[in-house]
């Protein structure tokens, strides 16, 4: 029976394998291994021991080792109530299963943590993989898959995991009609129509790539949200979706329109003070929780970017949560708050509205609240320092929110490696509870003790063949589940277990690969938004530059609001002298990022408004940094270019060809950037090019004058 139910599983369980190499595998390839290395991996693989009838979740780890080990090792291997002899898997759930004399002790591991040990027990031995949970064991699994993929030594293993944090959620802004908000790696996959009737093969596919990397939670579609998504016949299209999910410990959680009640509830108001409204809202999670009785929660977006919130009553983001967490709380659900909040009624500096908003109502929050906060406080810009909330609200947990999908970075044919970005922020010190306080230690809850914790990605997953637009872009998905697993992963390292598993193991391939992917990100700073500048991406699509536009209606939305440039200099002076931004910072942080000759260069024009002749630590004027940092942006561009054409032949042909294109467009977009920021910016200081500098190919009123209305993901 046993037998039977893994056939099945492994038969019809699983989408069919996809065509060769393209990308569809994603990082679960298991290509044949060299034959030279593949001896003691295979005698690892001899048997997997699982006494009695394993449940989905275990069906699943053991349709994984067998399909790992039947792609790379060309060896399938038995399932077995009892061990023998030497290359045992044993998949143990529950510390209670765990086998006598192996010292193995789950007591400090998380629900969903794990072990994986090489042991001997008896006249047995081989590798136990160990959890409280049959997540857990699947999570081991493809933690020992990828210790092959990467051809890792496993002949002594000693591996503890526990997540850093509860909830790993991936956001998708997907809309009902499949159109996705900042997507670049073509619809939705949620095929909203044919659901629930057609399983379309992909979600399962999709399941089981997230629980390899560790992601547990999924929130459905757009922050601006759809009510209509509450309704009967979505809530059943959702409970399909979550039914997929379930046995990969994926929990599905839906994006709650404010105004629900309003629109498809028939009320006048959907003020959080109404009693009408509050007992609409607990007569709906009941609803919901009866299609799914595992429902993680609510998504919000509240009071932002023209979406409806409590402040359209005069109430603030407390009473709104709350009432929300108030009719989760029966069934153990949980609302994430956004605190991405601005409003063109506002004359405060956008960066501080947020931290304005929120720290006063730290502590009033419900237990079942985590206030979900951008990783800087403008706008998943190339680079921005933390965001100021972190560390500023002890008695609230406060949850990462970074942007995987490359919407100010590129789209998806640049190639942007983004977990040094991730891992930027979460190193950074807030001092909030002096030295050592890092982000990471809020978001975990380690620093100031919040025992509900969370990182959310925006996610970039499509419809497309290769899921993210790109080959690259699977690196920053990749990385996004490793470093909301691991908040001290390290990007190098994860990097170079995604390239070995993605491309090849050949060092010839993967060490200038990984330099590639290190340096990608601070070359994209470099050609878009260097030292400092942000938000200068064209208006809308946010495609390519324009630092020029001055004239919309909302004026935190133009690009000049961000980079102030005039005859004198440029930069936004966030001191005491400007907007004060930098109060918002603890010491020494205060005091460091408002001193101009103390802030850290790749900072200084987001905090200070600089003279153009500035002396820079390099001895060169800010003017010419300035166009340095724009040129040497596109040089190291067409050496990332240089380097893959290099490479050529070590890989699958149709990869590679993608990629040598999609350089191409990046070269030819970085130039687009460097030329059009310098012209314009010339524009207005006036000042020569330095010596040696090649001036832009065209003069800006060119550069103005591109446009491209039909730009993806608006
Ligand atoms: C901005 C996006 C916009 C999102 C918004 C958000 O341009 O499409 O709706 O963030 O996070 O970056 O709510």
């Amino acid at each position: 029976m046993l037998r039977l139910i893994i056939i099945a599983l492994s038969v019809f369980g699983l989408a069919a394998p996809a065509q060769a190499e393209d990308g569809y595998e994603l990082w679960l390839r298991y290509p044949p291994m060299e034959r030279a290395i593949a001896k003691p991996y295979r005698d690892a693989m001899q048997r997997i021991i699982l006494p009695g009838e394993p449940s989905e979740t275990l069906s699943l780890a053991i349709s994984e080792l067998e399909r790992g080990a039947t792609g790379m090792l060309d060896r399938t291997p038995s399932i077995d109530e009892d061990a023998k002899g030497r290359g045992n898997i044993w998949l143990v759930s529950g510390s209670d299963n765990v086998p006598a004399d192996t010292g193995i002790d789950l007591t400090d591991l998380a629900e969903d943590g794990y072990v994986i040990r090489t042991v001997t027990i008896g006249k047995t031995s081989g590798i136990v993989i160990a959890s409280k949970s049959d997540v857990g064991v699947l999570y081991g699994t493809f933690h020992l898959l990828r210790l092959m993929q990467t051809r890792a030594d496993i002949t002594e293993l000693n591996v503890s995991e526990s997540p850093s944090v509860d909830v790993r959620i991936m956001n998708h802004w997907d809309n009902l009609d499949r159109y996705v908000e900042r997507g670049y790696s073509g619809q939705s996959i949620w095929d909203w129509h044919k659901l629930p009737d057609y399983i379309d093969p992909r979600y399962e596919d999709y399941a089981r790539a997230q629980a390899s990397i560790g992601i547990n939670g999924v929130s459905l579609i757009n922050v601006n949200s759809d009510a209509m998504v509450l309704t009967p016949m979505y809530l059943e299209k959702t409970a399909a979706l979550a039914d997929v999910f379930r046995p990969y410990g994926i929990k599905v959680y839906q994006t709650a329109r404010f105004s629900a009640p309003m629109e498809i509830g028939g009320l006048e108001t959907a003020d959080p003070a109404d009693p009408a409204v509050q007992q609409w809202w607990a007569e709906k999670a009941d609803e919901i929780y009866q299609y799914i009785p595992d429902f993680g929660g609510f998504l919000v977006k509240a009071n932002s970017e023209g979406q409806p919130g409590p402040q359209d009553y005069g109430r603030n983001h407390v009473d709104g949560a709350n009432m929300l967490a108030d009719a989760l709380a029966p069934h153990g659900g949980i609302v994430m708050w956004r605190a991405f909040v601005y409003s063109e009624h506002d004359d405060e500096d956008r960066a501080k509205q947020a931290y304005t908003q929120f720290v006063p109502l730290d502590g009033q929050f419900r237990d079942n609240v985590l206030v979900q906060v951008k990783n800087g406080a403008i706008d998943f810009q190339p680079r921005e320092p933390f965001h100021p909330m972190f560390g500023a609200m002890p008695e609230t947990p406060l949850m990462m929110e970074f942007q995987v999908t490359k919407e100010y970075l590129g789209f998806a044919t640049h190639l942007v490696y983004l977990a040094p970005l991730y891992e930027e922020v979460l190193e950074a010190d807030t001092y909030a509870e002096g030295e050592g306080s890092t982000v990471a230690s809020v978001v975990d809850g380690s620093l100031q003790g919040q025992s509900l914790t969370g990182v959310a990605g925006v996610g970039n997953v499509g419809s497309d063949r290769n899921w993210s637009g790109s080959h690259f872009d699977q690196a920053n998905w990749y990385a996004f589940g490793r470093m909301a697993w691991d908040l001290h992963a390290d990007s190098e390292a994860i990097a170079d277990d995604w390239v070995r598993m993605t491309f090849s193991n050949d060092p010839a391939f993967v060490t200038p690969v990984v330099d590639m992917m290190m340096g990608s990100r601070e070359a994209a700073v470099n050609y878009m938004t260097p030292l400092g500048l942000a938000h200068l991406m064209a208006t809308g699509h946010h495609y390519g530059p324009g630092p020029w536009v001055c004239d919309l209606g909302r004026p935190e939305w133009n690009p000049c609001y961000y980079h102030k440039a005039d005859e004198n200099g440029i930069g936004f002076d966030r001191t005491e002298t400007g907007s004060d931004a930098i109060s918002q910072y603890a010491e020494p942080l205060h005091d460091l990022y408002g001193d101009i000759d103390t802030v850290p260069e790749n900072l200084l024009l987001w905090f200070h408004h600089v003279p153009w002749d500035h002396e820079m630590k390099s001895g060169a004027t800010l003017w010419e940094e300035l166009t340095r940092h724009y040129t040497l942006g596109v040089e190291q561009v067409a050496d990332m270019r240089a380097t893959w054409a290099g490479l050529e032949g070590l890989i699958d042909d149709g990869r590679y060809a993608q990629i040598a294109a999609f350089l191409g467009i990046q070269e030819k977009e970085a130039q687009w950037w460097r030329d059009s920021s310098i012209a314009y910016f010339q524009s207005i200081s006036g000042l020569p090019l330095p010596d040696g500098l090649a001036p832009p190919e065209k003069d800006v009123e060119y550069y103005k004058a591109i446009s491209h209305p039909f730009a993806p993901g608006n």
